[in-house]
């Protein structure tokens, strides 16, 4: 029987730890495939680099894919391993407020391992999802993954599709298929980063509960304020913004520990 470790809180590194071991326990029983551990781990680094912390570039994509998503006619959220794992309330959550479906989309599809992920999502209150074995009967086109198997009533026919942790196969083939694709990626270098319609580079951990919080927040606001929010939106800009962050936060850290301030 898997167990947590238990980590203790006032740990320096307390959420990062406890986000190992969540993807742990859920390699154990079969959710997370063990290549999500290794995906996490690139998405560490990235988030160790950034300074652990959303910032202005990761808001602003947040305000967008908000506001997209409020335009949707047909919005689906691509759900794997991981994100199952890491986040699955504010997951259902915003496919809650904002009426989307939720479709379990995997890169390594196993027997039986959408149903379990669809279990989690159900746990949290989620009432339908698709893209379970014998319902995924779908392909996306020049895809050779079993990222291609999608539900006819998701996936394939849907004008927005939310694609967390994604790998940038599938969201050049969703892209090319017309869809406006929403993704998180804490690595701004990554294709799907690149090829994405809207990006937000951060954790997907600190992203999703403030996405739910935008949602709310941009239904206040008139149709045109969307329009407009997304007709402003430069993709090439927020990434370049991810990347200038990162340069100057090594430069200051570089220059501080040259002198010294190690801490
Ligand atoms: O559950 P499956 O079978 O669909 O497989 C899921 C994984 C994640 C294993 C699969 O999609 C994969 O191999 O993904 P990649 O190609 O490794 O890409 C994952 C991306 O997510 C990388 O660019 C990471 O930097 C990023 N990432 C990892 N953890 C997080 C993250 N981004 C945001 N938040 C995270 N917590």
């Amino acid at each position: 029987m898997p167990t947590f470790t238990p980590i203790p809180p006032e740990h320096p590194r307390y959420h990062s730890l406890v986000e190992r071991e969540k993807l742990i326990h859920q390699v154990d029983k079969g959710v997370v495939a063990l290549a999500g551990l290794v995906a996490h781990g690139r998405g560490e680094t990235f988030d160790y680099l950034l300074g652990e912390a959303t910032h202005e570039f990761a808001h602003r994509a947040i305000q967008v894919a908000a506001a997209s998503l409020l335009l949707a006619k047909h919005p689906v959220i691509s759900v794997n391993g991981n994100v199952a794992a890491l986040c699955p309330e504010p997951l259902v959550q915003l496919a809650h407020d904002a009426r989307v479906l939720l479709e379990v989309n995997l890169f390594y599809r196993s027997p039986g391992r959408a149903e379990k992920i669809a279990q989690i999502l159900k746990s949290y209150g989620a009432t339908q999802v698709l893209g379970l074995d014998d319902e995924a009967t779908a392909t996306i086109p020049e895809l050779l993954s079993e990222r291609r198997r999608v539900s006819p009533q998701g996936i394939l026919i849907a004008d927005w599709v939310f694609v967390p942790l994604e790998d940038g196969d599938r969201t050049e083939a969703l892209v090319k298929m017309g869809k406006t694709v929403v993704t998180v990626d804490l690595n701004p270098l990554s294709r799907t980063a690149r090829r994405s319609t809207i990006t937000i580079v951060d954790n997907i951990t600190r992203a999703l509960p403030l996405l739910v919080e935008e949602l709310k927040r941009l239904k206040g606001l008139a149709r045109s304020e969307w329009e407009r929010l997304l007709a402003h939106y430069h993709h090439g800009e927020v990434l370049s913004a991810a990347l200038k962050h990162l340069q100057h936060r090594l430069g200051q850290l570089a220059q501080d520990f040259k002198e010294g301030r190690l801490d």
